[in-house]
């Protein structure tokens, strides 16, 4: 049953890269084989709840642009509404999956009781949805930082109360998540930073965070939930510094806490840009650490500093990306989530259908041109080859730990070789990429 907030709307068709119709696919034909699977088990795209269906399109200066029906959701009628209209949208773009918030599904309220009792209401109406429309759930979330208890910090904060209640709210949140066969669960620290160290004791909020994440882990091990813990890695706002600052740093502290078999990250465009690294760069980074997990697909405006969260538009960035995570093997449980968000003036319903139909052929023919760069072999050979030394016994004698810095110099003095430096030939292998994008 149609709700009208769309129109007349069916499903978004595949017409082909000659169409001009701006409600269709050209490029994201979900049955297409590619490497001997279908794109959409490769893509595994997801559409998020909270930019779509609950930011009104507010900035630091001004007001609600997007007036949808169902503002303020702050009853469970209205929640229900946004539900159904954001079926509908899953359902016309023909995503397998969809990503939330606790608090973007249910009313927020004072008592963790009340919006406990809610979220569980939602998860029934949920429920019905997903089997009417087969949309699955990629991951939920809780949200520790909108509400002003959390200004200080949720698992980070300096009140041992907060801290209990956030970990309340991840547990009514992973519990619902798990409820709804969930295939994972994703933990943003967007206040797990500070203001000023003048007020912050950065050992005591990194023993909190230790101690938050693996009761988490411990939960999800009891109640039996088996998708992958994740965390989202982003360096500064809304907080001046933010403790899962990139890969990297998520990876350093996962160690010290005994939790880097246990805990994956999931990786956003954007947030990558403002720790001053490419997307392509934490993706390669957590799969050589054996932590990637899933990708919220974004892109930020290159000028202005801040997370953006724009539709991507640009093939040849987003084709780098999936060629690490093809090379990785894929997505297992993780997917592509569009964490994007319109621009304050695409004000009309429609507005949300185009944006993630060009958002997602962008992605099919990123994902289309990193496969043809993992066929045509090129690349993946190239690295092959500069690291083939590394195959002589000697090497490998050097670096399993048979050698000694003595025994090296030894080696080195009586052969006294002149080891030669080779082209790294990025400009070849940058045009080898300009054959596929
Ligand atoms: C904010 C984050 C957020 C997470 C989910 O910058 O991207 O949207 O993905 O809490
Ligand atoms: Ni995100
Ligand atoms: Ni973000």
């Amino acid at each position: 049953m149609s709700t009208g907030f769309f129109g007349d709307i069916g499903k978004i068709p595949f017409e082909g890269p000659d169409s001009s119709n701006p409600l269709a696919f050209r490029h994201y034909d979900p049955d297409e084989m590619v490497m001997g699977k279908r794109l959409e088990d490769h893509l595994r795209f997801a559409v998020c709840y909270w930019h779509n269906f609950v930011w009104p399109g507010t900035d630091p200066f001004g007001g609600e642009t997007f007036q949808r029906p169902w503002f303020p959701a702050d009853t469970m009628d209205l929640a229900r509404q946004k539900a159904d209209v954001a079926f509908e949208m899953f359902a016309a773009l023909g995503v397998p999956y969809f990503c939330f918030h606790d608090f973007d599904v249910r009313p927020d309220q004072d008592s963790y009781a009340d919006n406990h009792r809610d979220l569980m209401a939602i998860c029934d109406y949920f429920e019905g949805k997903m089997s009417e429309t087969g949309v699955k759930l990629l991951w939920g979330t809780a949200n520790l930082t909108g509400n002003r208890r959390f200004a200080a910090g949720a698992a980070t904060n300096p009140d041992p109360e907060i801290f209990a209640y956030a970990a309340a709210l991840v547990k009514s949140c992973l519990e619902a998540t798990h409820r709804l066969d969930g295939e994972n669960y994703v933990l943003w620290g967007g206040r797990e930073g500070y203001e000023t160290l003048l007020n912050t004791n950065l050992a005591q909020e990194d023993a909190q965070m230790g101690r938050f994440l693996n009761m988490v882990v411990e939960h999800k091990h009891k109640i039996g939930f088996k998708g992958q813990i994740m965390v989202e890695p982003k360096p500064q706002e809304p907080s001046k510094h933010q403790y899962d600052y990139d890969v990297a740093t998520v990876y350093g502290f996962l160690k010290r806490h005994g939790l880097e078999d246990e805990v994956t990250v999931n990786i956003e465009q954007g947030h990558a840009i403002l720790a001053g690294h490419t997307f392509e760069h934490e993706i390669a980074m957590a799969t050589a650490l054996g932590i990637f997990g899933s990708i919220d697909m974004n892109r930020n405006d290159y000028q202005s500093g801040w997370d953006t969260d724009q539709f991507p538009n640009s093939v040849p960035e987003v084709a780098l990306a999936y060629y690490h995570i093809l090379q990785d093997g894929g997505f297992k449980s993780g997917g592509t989530n569009f964490d994007a968000k319109l621009r304050r003036q695409s004000i009309e319903p429609d507005d949300l259908l185009i944006a993630h139909i060009g958002g997602m052929d962008v992605c099919a023919r990123a994902l289309k041109a990193a496969a043809a760069m993992i066929e045509d072999g090129t690349l993946p050979q190239f690295v092959a080859d500069r690291y083939a030394g590394w195959n002589d016994p000697e090497a490998v004698a050097m670096l399993n730990g048979e050698r000694s810095l003595e025994e090296i110099a030894a080696k080195v003095m009586a052969t006294d070789a002149q080891p030669k430096p080779v082209s790294g030939r990025q400009e070849y292998l940058e045009n080898v990429v300009n054959r596929f994008v």
